[in-house]
């Protein structure tokens, strides 16, 4: 994956991590890239089943930004999905990016978009936190701390 990081993606890395991790460092409106995230939660299940994560992402930019890969260093794989209605039945697709509008938001959430999250690479539970890398188009690369739930926690 790290492969696919440009020159500019890493400097705003880098950036980010001078916050010393703080949460919402972006959000808080640092002055660093169009894009921050809030209400980054992981639905949690038992038994090792893949998780699913969801984020609103918010584009304060006037130029569209898309989402065009995530990755996690808690989880083998980390893959955006789209689940859709096929008559009566639902299925997942892979979506290669998901487009954030010029000021507006995009949701990943539940009935709609999710980062379908495989192979956890040590023990998750509930109450834990996990870093999502959520990488776009502008080159930004933002590393988003999201609060895993159990399934009674979300409802
Ligand atoms: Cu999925």
């Amino acid at each position: 994956m790290s492969i696919k990081i440009k020159t500019f993606a890493s400097l705003s890395c880098a950036l980010a991590l001078s916050f010393g991790g703080a949460l919402n460092a972006h959000a808080a409106g640092a002055g660093a890239g169009a894009i921050s995230v809030k209400d980054a939660w992981v639905r949690w299940l038992p038994n090792n089943l893949p998780a699913a994560g969801y984020v609103t992402l918010v584009n304060a930019s006037d130029k569209p930004v898309d989402l065009v890969d995530v990755s996690s260093k808690d989880y083998g794989g980390a893959m955006l999905h789209q689940t859709v209605s096929n008559g009566s039945s639902q299925q997942m697709v892979m979506v290669d990016k998901l487009t954030v509008p010029a000021h507006g938001q995009a949701s990943i959430s539940p009935g709609g978009y999710h980062v379908m999250l495989e192979d956890a690479k040590h023990k998750i539970a509930p109450g834990d936190t996990v870093h999502l890398t959520l990488k776009f188009s502008d080159g930004e690369t933002l590393d988003t701390p999201f609060a895993v739930k159990s399934p009674a926690q979300t409802k």
